[in-house]
């Protein structure tokens, strides 16, 4: 009687243990951009890992929506085994919040989505003409992060004006000729 019953456990177990992977639909494990993200360079590329095998969904597989309600322009996406890749047209972009929605195939044939956000800083905008946003970022536009992410003290602390060092300069150099002149009158 016991063993039966023990045996019937076991059978239940086993019969769980492959029914439950068989059930659980794909979801997702990480991103680039992570959720909560604050990115300083533009994300021209998404890409969303799953925890099994996915397929792109019918319609957009990513769609990233700025904060002027604007949603980026997809220019590539594709499935590959349990990562979606999509890439953007990020000259619409503007700085603040991001929401990012995504949607994909389940491999057992259902389709599952899910929406995060993600911050752009206001440096990782690109400037309004496109032929500079390939090259490497101008001194302007690295000018305005520098003055946001320095803390105040250290503009204090870190220098010490110039026409001080002038000054301190000059009265060693009086001094210094006063000295070689008392000495040379004596
Ligand atoms: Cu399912």
């Amino acid at each position: 009687m016991r063993r039966s019953f023990s045996a019937l456990v076991l059978a239940l177990l086993a019969a769980t243990a492959v029914a439950v992977p068989a059930q659980a639909h794909a979801e997702l494990k990480s991103s680039t951009p992570a959720s909560g993200a604050v990115l300083d360079t533009p994300p021209r590329q998404v890409e969303l890992t799953f925890s099994d095998v996915v397929s792109l969904p019918d319609g957009d597989a990513v769609t990233v929506t700025g904060p002027d309600g604007v949603t980026w322009p997809v220019t590539q996406s594709a499935a590959v085994d349990k990562v979606i890749t999509a890439k953007f047209d990020t000259a619409v972009m503007r700085a603040g919040a991001h929401t990012l929605a995504w949607k994909a195939k389940s491999d057992d044939g259902d389709t599952i989505e899910g929406t995060f956000t993600f911050t752009v800083n206001l440096a990782a905008v690109p400037p309004a003409s496109s032929a500079s946003s390939a090259a490497a970022p101008s001194s302007v536009t690295m000018s305005a992060p520098v003055t946001n992410a320095a803390p105040p003290a250290s503009r204090d602390s870190g220098g010490v004006p110039l026409w001080v060092w002038v000054l301190a300069g000059l009265v060693a150099l009086v001094g210094a000729i006063l000295l070689i002149r008392r000495r040379s009158t004596t």
